[in-house]
């Protein structure tokens, strides 16, 4: 519970009415897309400038009151979770287009703004914003840059780092930064914009960003390909791979199909089922593409690799074939799954997944696993669901010793325990598998610079 006087003191920075401690509201606003904790947030702030972003820190400070930094919550680490009683600081007020500059192409933009919105205003200026995934429709750009947010055309345009060109933020102790100011060149010293870039929030306070936008892609093709076996599918990457530049390459299996099928009442895209399904998309600059792309197909098939396929032929065609795959996570949410998203380099795969599936189908006998991801830049997503009669707790705790196992076999790889989804309070205990000592020991560190108090998002990454 907040006193009354620092109650009065927030409400002094950004109004009466943009304070909320309605329980509706401390439930909204205290938990992210994770179910496994409890919103317990002592209030809901909103506010509506740099300036009020940096006095409400400023009272933080003073009162020691831990804070949660909250873009749209669509998190699956448990990032933006609050339930110590810290304040929610929302950034959904700081959500205009502030400048844009056509010579450029670059935008800045307060950290509130939907990414859908980012990405209609690019394509009513011409021009893309080629970050995307499932729950671009409620994500914040502030939160993509706090978690360095991928998606499904990382291959060929990279994670949300590559496109922030400046950074504006208020860290722990209320300093206001003003991170590369749009800037391409810029070799003076530390870029300590990129240490924001991926801290979720423990750094700092992220309330303005200048990105960097690109020409939006011609026309382009999306095959969705039944593959005969799981390592199979690297075999039909590397087939299109070595001819064609791919705007994205993603997999699921065949139980992911009659999950989304069954949850959104699309089409099975083929004819003839398969145990796995791999989903490409390239831009066809022209003919000679779509020849190749068959030829291509052709050779995959006669090597047994692949079963049938599909190549769209409209754009309302390409985007429901999509849908199969960008549904899977919120088809997948009744089951209460529990979560991996991790990877190892491309040319590790093969192998990496023979070991991975033998180990999860001998540990996991019992449950069902749906297996999915960004294939194409070594992401995989593992979903293991929760049995409908099981409780929930007694199902997470038999996941965490098998999720050790997987974090050994990752660690081997020299692979990511979090690909792309962040560490925030599920991955904390598994951030070993990843980064050594020495360097998680440098990120405490780093965070002390910035926040020396320890008041922004407590808990988050590591105690
Ligand atoms: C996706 O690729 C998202 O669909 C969500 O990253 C993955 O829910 C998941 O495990
Ligand atoms: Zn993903």
């Amino acid at each position: 519970m907040l006193s009354k006087h620092i109650v009065e003191r927030l409400k002094s920075i950004v109004g009466i009415s943009r304070l909320l401690l309605s329980k509706s509201d401390l439930d909204r606003f205290g938990v992210d897309r994770t179910t496994i904790w409890q919103p317990r947030p002592c209030a809901v702030i909103l506010p509506g400038s740099v300036e009020e972003v940096r006095q409400i820190v400023l009272v933080a400070n003073e009162f020691n009151l831990a804070i949660v930094p909250s873009g749209g919550r669509t998190g699956l680490s448990g990032g933006a979770v609050a339930a110590n009683g810290e304040l929610v600081v929302a950034m959904d007020r700081l959500n205009q287009v502030l400048d844009f500059k056509p010579l450029e192409r670059t935008v800045t933009l307060g950290a509130g703004m939907i990414t859908v919105d980012l990405q209609t205003f690019a394509e009513q200026h011409n021009l893309f914003f080629p970050v995307d995934f499932a729950a671009a429709g409620s994500s914040q750009i502030g939160g993509n840059v706090a978690t360095n947010a991928g998606g499904i055309k990382v291959i060929a345009y990279g994670m949300t780092r590559n496109w922030v060109l400046g950074l504006k933020v208020v860290t722990g102790s209320g300093e206001l930064l003003d991170l590369n100011r749009g800037l391409v060149k810029n070799n003076t010293g530390y870029d300590l914009r990129h240490l924001f870039i991926g801290s979720e929030g423990t750094l700092g306070l992220i309330c303005e960003v200048t990105i960097q936008l690109t020409r939006p892609p011609t026309e382009s093709r999306v095959m969705v390909l039944g593959v005969s076996h799981f390592s199979a599918i690297l075999k039909v990457l590397e087939a299109f791979s070595a001819q064609i530049d791919l705007s994205a390459f993603e997999f699921f299996s065949q139980l992911a199909l009659e999950k989304v099928v069954a949850h959104t009442g699309c089409a099975e895209p083929l004819d003839t089922a398969a145990p796995f399904y791999a989903l490409l998309e390239f831009e066809i600059a022209n003919q000679d593409l779509l020849d190749q792309a068959m030829g291509i197909f052709e050779h995959i098939v006669e090597q047994g690799w692949v079963l049938d396929g599909v190549m769209s032929q409209s754009l309302s065609q390409a985007q429901s074939l999509w849908k199969l795959r960008e549904q899977i996570s919120e088809a997948l949410r009744q089951w209460q799954p529990y979560k991996n998203d991790i990877s190892v380099r491309v040319s590790s795969m093969a192998d990496f997944i023979k070991e991975a599936d033998q180990l999860v189908a001998d540990r996991y006998a019992d449950f069902e696993l749906v297996w999915y991801g960004h294939i194409g830049d070594g992401n995989l997503h593992l979903n293991i669901l929760k049995p409908e009669a099981m409780d929930s707790q007694d199902f997470v705790a038999s996941c965490v010793p098998v999720s050790s196992e997987i974090g050994g076999l990752v660690a081997r790889y020299q692979g990511s325990v979090s690909a792309e989804h962040g560490v925030g309070l599920l991955k904390k205990d598994y951030l070993h598998y990843s980064r050594s000592a020495a360097e998680i020991d440098m990120m405490r560190r780093i965070k002390k610079a910035f926040d020396p108090k320890g008041l922004l998002n407590p808990g988050k990454i590591f105690d």
